[in-house]
């Protein structure tokens, strides 16, 4: 078994000297396999033997979404085709997608620190387990199901989207743990409940990540089904889901470093925070052959702890998530940037640039409508031809987004002009 806690109860002195290590290669490693860090390398007058440890990181260059953007599809890879087993991929801040690679090595990695974190969660072999994230591009549904097979767990390849048959089966095959987003939990908690089907349940543990959410709705959906329900992290860039997860404690996500290693930056200076403040955190991957990333900007905002958990893991933790840099939103899982919309509705020649994205939950499931505001020279009250306007612009924004939103069609000068920085999202989530 490698997902005991060997690595996670290392030492911080042996711990360090794994990360420096291990950095140490993977920044040969790039330097001479991938050639935008070779030339971002050349033009800050590094060459690799110049980083000796950790303590050399923030001499590095950073790497950021629209890098990966920009070598689009394969530019980043530092391994030829042939060795690339699998590919994900996830919403790029504009047209184009992000897309992820893995060799079979780093596949074996990623379900090592997946079955990490379902440890931490209590789930062994003799569990069965729901696997409700999609399936596909998105990293979640395969990466859970990686990890839960290599614990040896039975695994239920439900995704999303068929809740009724999800709760059938919940009940039928005793299932005893359940991975997916937060909010679908508290929605099939819902399901459950309506049909009285709470009593009936095996179900002790969930794998809840994907998306932010607290502590109140950590509690809720534990009081609703009688569970423990752990908070998993992750991101497609770095791995897929299981870069971090907390354990029955609930102090923070053990965070597996071993593999990537964090840091937390003021957002202003890019500098190092002290332990325990908050700032971005940027992860640099020492282990990944296929898409190894040096000072990746997750753009997400926590804080990090170096102190052993009453666990006793002694792997550093970061706080539940206190919001983004940017203004990446998650809906029903699926990080959408206003950005997207914006370059889809460029196309449209019958509406202008004004748009409002409005995001809400209902029933515990994320609702979009984009209203969009028809130019005047096509404004006409004919109700047949925006029924076909609106169809068009609900399409590209499918395609666009990978969501089906709402469309509505505001008349000219409707939406709200503003003077600063335009505001095109009204989120009205409550996050509990
Ligand atoms: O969401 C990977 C994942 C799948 C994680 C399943 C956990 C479970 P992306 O689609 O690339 O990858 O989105 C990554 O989602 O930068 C965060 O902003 C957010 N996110 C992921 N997990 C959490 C979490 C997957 N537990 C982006 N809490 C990240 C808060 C989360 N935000």
């Amino acid at each position: 078994m490698i997902w005991n806690e060997t690595k996670e109860c290392m030492s911080r002195d042996e711990m360090t000297a794994l990360q420096s290590a291990r950095l140490v290669k993977t920044v040969d490693y790039v330097y001479h396999n991938v050639e935008f860090y070779r030339k971002k390398m050349q033009q800050l007058g590094l060459l690799p033997g110049d980083i000796k440890g950790v303590e050399d990181i923030t001499k590095l260059p950073f790497t950021t979404k629209d890098d990966l953007r920009d070598n689009y599809p394969f530019g980043l890879f530092a391994t030829p085709k042939s060795q690339i087993v699998r590919i994900h991929a996830s919403s790029g801040t504009t047209g184009k997608a992000t897309v992820v690679g893995y060799t079979r090595r780093d596949l074996d990695i990623w379900s090592e620190c997946v079955a990490r974190c379902l440890t931490m969660a209590g789930v062994t072999k003799e569990d069965i387990i729901q696997v409700g994230y999609g399936y596909g591009l998105f990293t979640g549904g395969l990466g859970a199901h990686g990890g839960a097979e290599k614990i040896g767990a039975m695994v239920v390849p439900m995704s999303t989207g068929n809740s009724k048959k999800l709760t059938t089966m919940m009940v039928d095959f005793g299932v005893t743990a359940i991975a997916c987003t937060p909010s679908y939990l508290l929605h099939i908690s819902e399901l459950l409940e309506a049909e009285n089907l709470i009593k009936d349940l095996k179900l002790r543990a969930a794998i809840c990540g994907a998306e932010p959410w607290t502590d109140k709705m950590r509690s809720e959906i534990e009081g609703r089904l009688h569970i423990n329900a752990h908070d998993i992290y992750g991101l497609s860039e770095v791995m897929g889901p299981g870069v971090a997860c907390d354990c029955i404690y609930h102090k923070g996500l053990h965070v597996c470093e071993d593999h990537f290693y964090p840091e937390i930056l003021d957002t202003s200076t890019l500098k190092p925070v002290k332990a325990g403040e908050t700032g971005e955190l940027v992860f640099t991957t020492i282990t990944k052959e296929g898409l190894p990333l040096i000072r990746y900007r997750t753009k997400d905002l926590t804080s990090i702890n170096y102190d052993t958990c009453e666990c006793g893991r002694t792997s550093a933790r970061i706080s539940k998530f206190k919001g983004r840099v940017d203004d990446m939103l998650i809906i029903r899982g699926v990080n959408v940037f206003p950005s997207q919309v914006e370059a889809a509705l460029v196309d449209i020649k019958e509406v202008t640039p004004h748009y409002m994205i409005i995001v809400d939950r209902v029933n515990n499931l994320d609702t979009l409508e984009i209203q969009v505001e028809i130019d005047e020279k096509y404004f006409s009250d004919e109700i047949k031809g925006l029924e076909a306007l609106t169809q068009k612009i609900s399409h590209t924004i499918n395609q666009a987004l990978g969501l089906n939103a709402k469309i509505r069609i505001v008349e000219p000068q409707t939406l709200t002009r503003s003077e600063g920085k335009a505001v095109h999202v009204i989120d009205k989530r409550k996050l509990y």
